[in-house]
């Protein structure tokens, strides 16, 4: 008997619509989509262009840019920014938020491409993006910041042996697959489910040594295993892309973490709330999951800049409840 699901044939922009989205959102996602399809191609031609190094350019967060994140935030500006509904974007890749049309009511957030340092070994990167309501015509920091709560849709994108698309537009969290031939994005998962329970967690333990207690005391508590207080085996896994460790998290269960660290420049975490924790948690909480910044639920929390970074724990519901039991108390 196979296990294998296949699609059911519906496309992305029907999906948004039965799910009762905006139209505007859903010209939004089309759009989204259709830049990430462009990035696809872009990925598998890219060790044949000599474009998988850095660059020369810096940005604001004073990283260094690889090619790719420059042209994937290129696709991404040029898809959107002419849009009618888009009043403004903010990317990882730009240093303020870069205004759209005068009469656009939403915001898109994105890292154009996360992971990137997964880009030289050929593995797992992804899109990410938030469409947040700012009102019409809001094209400034205030104002996108303000809108904060107002998250109409989120998602990622994934270049994996296949492109896979993870989407929630204020309903199910339902996972899509890029069919090349087709052109288009198609359902093969809906209302997608993360197990309350797992036994998997997913954090860079190269930073064990300036870790927080209350991070050490879960992951040792997990690493003891049966004879531990947690009673049960746990297994660990870290892809260093987000993406791809949170889409492991929406298969099969388990918890993602990059915690606030005792070191310089880490004291918030890496991840930034706006284009990478956020749509994360939108997606997690609408596939039954939870999303914390120590023991705040991410969705919760008012942004201080468009580049602010969290502390960061998403994922099974019991194993994120754990952690921020003993967040509580640090
Ligand atoms: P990026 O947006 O610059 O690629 O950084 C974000 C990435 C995440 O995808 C991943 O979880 C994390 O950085 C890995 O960081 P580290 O190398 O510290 O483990
Ligand atoms: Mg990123």
């Amino acid at each position: 008997m196979s296990s294998t699901v296949a699609g059911t044939g519906q496309p992305l922009d029907h999906w948004c619509k039965t799910q009762g989205a905006a139209p505007a959102v859903v010209d939004l996602v089309d759009a989204i989509a259709g830049g990430c399809a462009e990035i696809a191609t872009l990925l598998h031609a890219a060790p044949l262009r000599g474009l998988t190094g850095a660059s020369a350019e810096v940005n604001i967060q004073g990283e260094v840019q690889k090619h790719l994140d420059i042209m994937t935030n290129d696709i991404m500006m040029r898809r959107l920014k002419p849009l009618a509904a888009v009043a403004c974007l903010v990317s990882e890749e730009e240093d303020h938020v870069v205004p759209g049309q005068p009469n656009g009511r939403y915001c898109v957030a994105f890292d154009p491409l996360d992971g990137s340092s997964n880009i030289e070994t050929n593995s797992t990167i992804g899109t990410v993006f938030s469409i947040l309501d700012v009102g019409e015509g809001v094209a400034d920091e205030a104002g996108v910041l303000a809108a904060y709560s107002k998250q109409v849709a989120a998602g990622y994108v994934l270049y994996g042996p296949a492109a896979l698309m993870v989407i929630n537009v204020g309903d199910d969290t339902t996972m899509l697959a890029f069919d090349p031939a087709g052109g288009d994005f198609e359902v093969v998962q809906s209302g997608i489910k993360v197990p309350a329970d797992a036994a998997e967690f997913s954090i860079n333990m190269s930073y064990q040594s300036v870790w927080h207690a209350d991070t050490a005391r879960y992951v040792s508590e997990c690493l003891e295993g049966k004879a531990g207080p947690r009673g049960k085996s746990f297994n660990m896994r870290w892809a260093g892309a987000m993406v791809a460790d949170v889409h492991r998290v929406f298969v099969r269960g388990g918890v993602f973490i990059y915690p606030a660290m005792n070191k310089k420049g880490s004291e918030e975490g890496k991840l930034r709330l706006l284009y990478e924790a956020n749509p994360m948690a939108m997606l997690i909480e609408g596939a039954g999951g939870m999303a914390i910044a120590n023991a705040t639920p991410i969705r919760e929390l008012k942004p201080n800049s468009i580049h602010q970074r969290v502390p960061l724990a998403m994922g099974s519901k019991n194993e994120v409840a754990l952690l921020k039991e003993y967040a509580e108390g640090r």
